[in-house]
């Protein structure tokens, strides 16, 4: 490998000519060109370690600023150096897979500030922008943002979905100035892990018809579409300011401290909330299940839920619909609802209260009891207020009803 300096100012292309070597063009030299690109890979050379620490300007509509064209190829760009394609295509353009840009100094491109025809890695802890932040043409793709990354008349950050991942670490800003700032297509799947700040005038995130995965632990500001396939949206640690929007098929919600708006349409899959804070489910989720051990309550919506409590004491609604209503461990007060909802009861299941039970139209499951036989060996007893059954691992109060009232047809399945 050898070492290639350029040290003074070119009015001219540097071009790299030779593959597998280091060429550094040092802090006070600058390059400026028109209509040719500033910096570039000769046609065919590979492997080169491009090291951007003075300036680099090019304008000239189709041209990059930097640019090279072969795989395993990569661009450091230093604190104090400032890529300049504004009047260019991109500030730095990448053929072929695998390429990578390591900037911590300024890249700016006409119209995208990085753009990888195909697959490869960004990691910014400066400044990127351009109508298009950064565009990669395939999946598989990483960024990784410690800066700014600003996209103008287009997104932030675009390109396939499949196999790629965005991180934008704390203290990373990515937005748009009038555009949705990630934009993701096609179908596979790919991730999105904010701890820093997703900003947007129009949307923050969308996604086409792939598995999305979005972790946030930071704050969104902006609207997130899901769309098409089975989504996941992680808002435990995170805040956000906008509506996500799950779009068709079954797609997770976790939810924390910080309230998040969800709109499910009517036939949107089977949709699963997963909270560790009391949580009224928004119509149209189907699902919702508590996380920890704290004292804390599901409520249902009015269409068929499956509801699933904690190790704590759980207060759960189902409201409208038939309900599948399980409380778990603890003293779990549950209530049906209107229509016939079914108790779930397993091993460990505490002391739990039916509510509402209403004979003849309510049903109780219990692990273990399958059949007649083993309904006739419950302990069944009036008690003061109610009924109380005693199985394997747990009793069961159930307000308002005899112990006579029971039995195996109209009150209990398997
Ligand atoms: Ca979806
Ligand atoms: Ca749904
Ligand atoms: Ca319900
Ligand atoms: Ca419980």
């Amino acid at each position: 490998m050898t070492i290639r300096l350029q040290k003074t100012n070119l009015a001219s292309s540097w071009e790299m000519t030779t593959s597998n070597d280091t060429w550094i063009l040092t802090k006070n030299a600058r390059i400026e060109t028109s209509g040719m690109p500033g910096v570039y890979e000769a046609n065919g050379i590979e492997n080169s370690n491009i090291r951007i620490l003075g300036d680099v300007k090019a304008s000239g509509g189709g041209t990059y600023a930097v640019s090279f064209h072969d795989d395993s190829s990569s661009v450091y760009v230093g604190k104090a150096s400032h890529i300049d394609g504004r009047a260019a295509f991109a500030g730095v353009a990448m053929n072929g897979g695998g390429t990578e840009v390591v900037n911590h100094g300024l890249v700016q491109g006409g119209t995208i500030g990085v753009y990888g025809t195909a697959w490869g890695s960004v990691e910014n802890h400066g400044t990127i922008t351009g109508d298009t932040g950064v565009y990669f043409g395939d999946g598989g793709f990483e960024v990784v943002n410690h800066g700014l990354i600003r996209g103008g008349d287009y997104n932030a950050i675009g390109g396939e979905l499949a196999g790629s991942s965005i991180i934008n670490e704390k203290g990373g800003v990515l937005r748009s100035l009038h555009e949705i700032t990630i934009e993701l297509t096609g179908a596979g799947a790919g991730t999105i892990e904010n701890h820093g700040l997703i900003k947007a005038p129009s949307g923050a995130i969308i996604d086409g018809i792939g598995d999305i995965e979005i972790i946030n632990t930071g704050r969104i500001s902006g609207n997130v579409y899901m769309s098409d396939g089975n989504d996941t949206f992680d808002n435990r640690k995170g805040s956000m300011s906008g509506t996500v929007f799950g779009g068709d098929d079954g797609d997770t919600y976790y939810i924390g401290k910080s309230p998040v708006k969800i709109v499910e349409a009517v036939s949107e899959g089977y949709d699963y909330a997963l909270s560790t804070v009391s949580y009224k489910l928004t119509a149209n989720l189907e699902s919702l299940q508590l996380l920890g051990k704290k004292d804390i309550d599901a409520t249902g919506e009015q269409n068929a839920n499956r509801l699933i409590g904690n190790s704590g004491d759980n207060v759960i609604r189902g409201l409208g619909g038939s309900d599948y209503i399980a409380g778990g461990a603890g003293r779990d007060a549950l209530i049906g609802g209107s229509e016939g909802d079914t108790f779930h009861f397993a091993e460990k299941g505490g002391r739990d209260t039916i509510i509402d039970f209403e004979d003849h139209i309510d049903k109780i499951r219990i692990d273990g009891v399958i059949s007649q036989s083993g309904f006739d060996d419950l302990e069944i007893s009036d008690v003061k207020g109610g009924a109380l059954i005693e199985y394997q691992g747990g009793e069961i109060f159930v307000k308002g009803m005899h112990a006579a009232d029971f039995s195996w047809m109209d009150d209990f399945t398997i």
